[in-house]
């Protein structure tokens, strides 16, 4: 029997989730030397909030039919997002200690679906994730059932036209039952994205392509909730929610220091992160 639910934590509970998983991601990425600890960071508040708060979903079957689908369109966050199915219960946590190995399914970006669960598409060449969650939207509506998609992107990922193409579908097909998060945090691999191309004025763009849109502290969960709530009472248009982040968020020499899109910390700055976090060794 279907058992979709969602966990409604308290907003210190969800902090508290998102400090153990931010520690997680930094010991892992430090112990794997896979990249993209900045990335993370600045997603994982989002994250916590979407899996624990928002989505309909029961980790013991996650391919029920009716299950809201999340899509990581900035596929390089993967580390964060496999921490947070983890702690959700998808899988064991164990399994994690495998991150990165060669053969393991756990690595840089999400696999194709059936390898993972809870992992709904292979991302990771970004601007793809987008149009996939564009159709599990549309189905949905043709195969009239009531869950909603939503999918994560990230500014840089936005410099790519097959985001824009999506954007223009979306609203031409009523898809009320799509929200697109995008984690905003003002820089992708190699710089500045206002620099790189900018995307300004982001928030009039998507309101001309004909989307609700809301913009958010993508770290403050108050928001987050009133975003994501709002966003289900749009019947006539699907929803954006632009959420302001910092790359690095929670570890003071990571926060707006790009070069922690590729850094590994060395021992020392493992420790002095994990002691900010609260953790001492
Ligand atoms: C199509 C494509 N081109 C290039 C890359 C390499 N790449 C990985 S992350 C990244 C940019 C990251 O910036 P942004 O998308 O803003 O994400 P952030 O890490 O800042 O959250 C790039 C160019 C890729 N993954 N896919």
């Amino acid at each position: 029997m279907s058992n979709l639910l969602k966990k409604q934590k308290s907003f210190n509970e969800l902090e508290e989730i998102a400090n153990e998983l931010r520690k997680r991601i930094i010991e892992t990425g430090a112990n794997s030397k896979i990249p993209h600890i900045g990335s993370c960071l600045s997603c994982i508040d989002l994250l916590v909030y979407i899996y624990w708060n928002e989505l309909e979903i029961d980790p013991l079957e996650p391919n029920d039919v009716d299950r809201d689908r999340f899509l990581l369109s900035k596929g390089h966050g993967a580390p964060a997002l496999f921490q947070v199915l983890a702690e959700r219960g998808f899988f064991d946590k164990e399994r994690l200690l495998e991150f990165g190995k060669p053969g393991s399914v756990f690595h840089e970006h999400p696999p194709k679906p059936g390898l993972i669960p809870g992992i709904e598409a292979a991302t990771g060449s970004l601007g793809h994730g987008f149009s996939m969650a564009l159709g599990m939207a549309v189905s949905s509506k043709i195969t009239a059932k009531n869950y909603r998609t939503y999918v994560m992107l990230s500014d840089g990922e936005c410099n790519e036209g097959s985001i824009w193409e999506a954007a223009l579908l979306a609203p031409t097909l009523n898809l009320h039952n799509l929200t697109v998060i995008i984690d905003f945090n003002k820089w992708q691999a190699t710089g500045r994205s206002e620099e790189i191309m900018t995307l300004q004025p982001l928030n009039l763009k998507w309101e001309a392509f004909g989307w609700h849109v809301q913009e958010i502290d993508g770290h403050n969960f108050n928001e987050m909730d009133e975003a994501f709530n709002n966003a289900k009472q749009k019947k006539n248009k699907p929803s954006v929610i632009v959420s302001n982040t910092i790359k690095g968020k929670g570890v003071s020499f990571m926060e707006d220091d790009n070069n922690w899109h590729y850094r590994i910390p060395n021992k020392e700055e493992l420790k002095l992160a994990l002691k900010e976090l609260g953790f001492e060794s």
